[in-house]
């Protein structure tokens, strides 16, 4: 399939993802039926699917970017970065538990997210002037659900599947980048209470700075007021039933999510 892909197919194949998420069913992958599916394609069956939740009602509340960290890639068996977009409707509260059967297989891992205070416009966005341009990093819990059987994709399928994007959590707190470096900032992960990963900063891209550098050089645009999820720093928790996730901070406090 070629990036001239039909529209008929694009929609079709946003329509394949929207009732997988809404029957909570897993699919098999698109490449399976399109091998040739191209990530231009992939990018437009994105768009189409979040433009349909918006047309739905829902609003827009950011980016997140996908495998920008080695842990990541290694998990996932896949080498690239993506991008995929957030609704206000995914965001939710730490105090509210997570119910698994409301999602197919749901996975938690912890982000560096970026509040932005002003419009970034690529190509050519350095780290500097993101780090100008953001207000503020909080701490991060990403909930994702591939709508794919067994959590497998190929690139053009997760670009597809919005990054399989589900869920957000954000902790309250709001550090300036000038007062801490990103970069070092360490992170202990506890599931049920054990630690099971440890990262810093720069897992993520080196600098989860360059991460939003590189969404915005992608994009072309990215608005002020955006929060961007920058990518997990380390492999995925699988959430099962009175599984508690936390991702403490050196700067930025805590985030918990509790699965129910
Ligand atoms: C794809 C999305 C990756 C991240 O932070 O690396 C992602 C996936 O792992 O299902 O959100
Ligand atoms: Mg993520």
């Amino acid at each position: 399939m070629s990036s001239t892909a039909s529209a008929p197919l694009v929609d079709e194949l946003a329509t394949r993802l929207a009732d997988a998420e809404r029957e909570r069913r897993a699919i098999p992958q698109l490449v399976a039926d399109h091998p040739d599916l191209d990530v231009q394609t992939a990018y437009a069956v994105q768009r189409i699917g979040f433009q349909r939740r918006l047309d739905g009602g829902d609003r827009v509340l950011g980016y997140k970017l996908g495998l920008t960290s080695r842990a990541k890639q290694e998990a996932m068996g896949v080498s690239d970065p993506l991008s995929g977009r957030l609704a206000t409707s995914m965001l939710m509260a730490e105090e509210e538990p997570l119910a698994v059967d409301g999602l197919i297989h749901p996975r938690a891992e912890p982000e560096l997210v970026f509040l932005l205070g002003e419009d970034l416009e690529g190509p050519g966005v350095s780290v500097a002037r993101v780090l100008s341009a953001t207000e503020g990093i909080l701490p991060g819990l990403e909930i994702l659900d591939s709508r794919y059987e067994d959590f497998k994709f190929t690139l053009p399928d997760v670009v597809a599947d919005n990054a399989s994007a589900a869920k957000v959590l954000v902790g309250g707190r709001l550090v300036s980048p000038d007062r801490f470096d990103s970069r070092l900032e360490g992170m202990v992960l506890r599931a049920g209470g054990d630690v099971v990963a440890t990262a810093a900063g720069a897992a993520v891209s080196s600098h989860p700075a360059a991460a939003v550098a590189w969404l915005v050089n992608s994009l072309g645009r990215v608005e002020a007021g955006s929060l961007v999820f920058s990518g997990g720093l380390t492999a995925p928790v699988p959430l099962r039933p009175g599984t508690t996730v936390t991702a403490e901070y050196t700067h930025l406090g805590s985030i918990t999510v509790r699965a129910v």
